[in-house]
């Protein structure tokens, strides 16, 4: 039965161990726009997947999860969508639920991690992205797409951000978060074990994954693609290490369904979002 909601999700004033929520934003987007449609689209390509995740021998019908819908976000201001993404994120760890973002642009992210970090001191974020986000102020802005994992590290210590998949940045933002260069595709960047041994297991960790980190092969219906990116595999592979930590939340960011028609993107978006849910029960 398709509900609107995401695959198999309860209603949202029922209650669960998970809470997912779309954030249909995208107004700092530089290039192409069209996030906003984004959890509409998860949640549509959702319908075509099955429960069962045969990666993790686990299915979602053995979790409890809710779908809350979509946030009311102001076009315009980044800074008020930012405070609503907090508020959500209080509310469902307050009914004791793990949040689950839809994106939206990738500013979100700032929002869940303000608040995440309150509830959970020690906490670690694992950033899936082509690009590193780092800049201080980009077109003027200090929130911005392009600078979301420096607003992070505002409110977590450098060293407690993870990243896998980063291959495009400034020569400055490079040096700052310290990827080795020239960038070496065999055993830097997509060094996925290497990735997996370098994090806490017991530390609860918050992921975003920024759907451009995939190859555009795989996924062309984002705002900025990048080439030599992750293949399904090497996601699943993540997945796979995942299932010893402690996700406690995450978000999948910058669908913008428009630029593939074909519709794979928001499919393959889904099926990470329903593979990392399995990661967590
Ligand atoms: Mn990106």
């Amino acid at each position: 039965m398709n509900t609107g909601l995401f695959l198999g999700a309860r209603p949202a004033q029922e209650r669960g161990e998970a809470a997912l929520v779309g954030v249909p934003f995208d107004g700092t987007a530089s290039y192409r726009p069209g996030s906003r449609f984004g959890p509409m689209a998860i949640r549509e390509g959702s319908h075509s997947l099955e429960t069962f995740g045969p990666y993790l021998d686990r299915d979602l019908t053995n979790m409890d999860y809710i779908d809350l819908g979509d946030l009311d976000v102001a076009p315009g201001s980044v800074e008020r969508m930012i405070e609503g993404v907090a508020e959500v994120v209080a509310e469902i760890h307050d009914r004791e639920m793990r949040p689950i973002l839809l994106g939206g642009e990738h500013t979100i992210s700032i929002g869940a991690v303000m608040k995440m970090v309150e509830y959970y001191p020690d906490l670690v974020v694992l950033q899936l992205d082509a690009h590193a986000d780092y800049r201080d102020e980009y077109l003027g802005e200090s929130i911005s797409h392009a600078t979301t994992m420096r607003r992070v590290t505002d409110f977590i210590s450098p060293d407690r951000l993870y990243r896998l998949g980063v291959r495009s940045g400034t020569r400055d933002e490079f040096i700052k978060t310290g990827i080795e260069l020239p960038l070496d595709h065999e055993g830097g960047v997509l060094d996925v074990d290497r990735l997996l041994k370098s994090i806490p297991r017991n530390a609860p960790l918050y992921m975003t994954l920024d759907l451009d980190v995939f190859d555009p092969s795989l996924m062309s219906g984002v705002g900025n693609p990048e080439p030599n990116g992750l293949t399904y595999r090497e996601f699943i592979h993540l997945v796979h290490g995942l299932i010893w930590h402690k996700l406690v939340g995450f978000d999948v960011v910058e669908l913008a369904p428009q630029y593939d028609p074909s519709g794979e993107s928001a499919i393959v978006a889904a099926t990470a979002v329903r593979d990392l849910m399995l990661c967590m029960m």
